[in-house]
């Protein structure tokens, strides 16, 4: 019987308790979990930003090692070190086969249920059905995922680590390294220097961009962006961030901008600091009621901009969580930085606090 963190209802406090977990059924694996960082959409669901079906386990940056595995499973066995993908990529769909797995048809019932891939459920509190985030629900000791969600990488990554690869190293690398067309020598803006938004800057500093200039309410977050790589701080208490950034680019903007929050107002400053014929590149989840207010004339067709949302880095899980496992040991990713603090699972409610407060880059929960 695991212990999970449970969503009971939109603004309630997380509940953590015993829960019952069915037994792998064809094509899905049982994972004993390691280590799960808490990202803001974990909080998003919690607060109501992101509206989803309750009661679920929430968590889905997750790593552990494959305890058992379903009928027809051959991409993972008993034993293995994984890393669990919030978007498990079929391979087969049209948009795996057009190189946009993070967009993956397999995963839309999921997402719509909080259940599998076939939409049932596979965890159980007192005999009542739970969803799990994602088709992942990493706040558990243990968790049911779709083998196609479970993406071996090497023993020697330690778990800490491996867990962030899941959602927020993923994300930001690849919004810089996949999403976005950066170019050697390009000046990048990155407003919201938060878990995913630190890695989109090593991200743009890894794929060449000369100058990353980060734009943070909060002086640590800023002290960590440098570290991960920003040439340029910009406090967004002190004044409208979008003449700080033109001034500080000859009055041209950004060659590609990058919205790390989910805020409107954050949203229109990214396309407001990004250049003619640039990107603006949205990684932020906002509430579902958020509309774009943007001029389509002066703002967009006049000047040429590229407006593009980003999913999960426009990742393909297969390929890049074991090459980021990769970088990272050959010392050519930042990770262990990340973690600004290792908690409890039943610390989790603590964890969404510090991150409103805005005191952390990551707080990893350690199994
Ligand atoms: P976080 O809370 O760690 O970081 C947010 C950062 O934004 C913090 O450093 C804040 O100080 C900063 N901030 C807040 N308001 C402002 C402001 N007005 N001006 C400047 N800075 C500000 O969150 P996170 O990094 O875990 O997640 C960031 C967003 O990315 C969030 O909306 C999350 O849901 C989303 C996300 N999207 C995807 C995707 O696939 N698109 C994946 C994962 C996370
Ligand atoms: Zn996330």
């Amino acid at each position: 019987m695991p212990r999970a963190a449970v969503c009971t209802a939109v603004g309630e406090p997380i509940e953590v308790v015993d829960v019952d977990l069915k037994p792998p059924q064809a094509g899905e694996v049982r994972v004993r979990l390691g280590a799960s960082g808490v990202c803001h959409s974990d909080l998003s669901i919690q607060n109501g930003t992101l509206l989803v079906p309750t009661p679920l386990v929430l968590g889905h940056e997750g790593a552990g090692v494959i305890e058992e595995v379903g009928e027809g499973v051959d991409n993972v066995q008993k034993g293995d070190h994984v890393v669990i993908s919030w978007v498990p990529q079929c391979g087969d769909c049209f948009f795996c086969q057009h190189d946009q797995g993070e967009l993956c048809e397999s995963a839309n019932t999921a997402m719509a249920t909080n259940g599998l891939l076939d939409g049932s459920y596979r965890f159980q509190r007192d005999g009542v059905d739970l969803g799990q985030m994602a088709a992942s629900g990493t706040f558990s000791e243990e968790t049911i995922v779709p083998a196609t969600g479970a993406v071996k990488i090497d023993d020697d990554v330690p778990m800490t680590s491996a867990a962030l690869i899941g959602c927020g190293v993923l994300t930001g690398f690849g919004a810089a390294t996949n999403t976005a067309d950066i170019r050697e020598g390009d000046t990048v803006a990155v407003i919201g220097c938060g878990g995913v938004g630190l890695n989109v800057i090593q991200g743009a500093r890894y794929a060449g961009a000369e100058r990353v200039i980060a734009v943070d309410m909060m002086p640590n977050k800023l002290d960590l962006a440098k570290q991960f790589g920003a040439t340029d701080l910009v406090n967004a208490s002190e004044g409208d961030p979008v003449s700080k950034v033109m001034a500080l680019t000859d009055e041209r903007g950004a060659d590609v901008a990058f919205e790390v929050i989910g805020l409107g107002p954050t949203i229109e400053q990214t396309i407001a600091m990004t250049r003619r014929g640039g990107q603006s590149i949205l990684v932020g989840v906002p509430k579902m009621e958020v509309m774009l207010n943007v001029p389509a004339f002066f703002g967009v067709v006049l000047q040429e901009k590229t407006i593009k949302g980003c999913w999960y880095g426009s990742s393909n899980v297969h390929t890049d969580v074991p090459k980021l496992a990769r970088l990272y040991s050959e010392g050519q990713l930042k990770l262990d930085e990340l973690v600004s603090r290792e908690i409890k699972l039943d610390d989790v409610n603590d964890a969404f606090r510090a991150m409103e407060a805005g005191e952390v880059a990551r707080s990893v929960i350690v199994y």
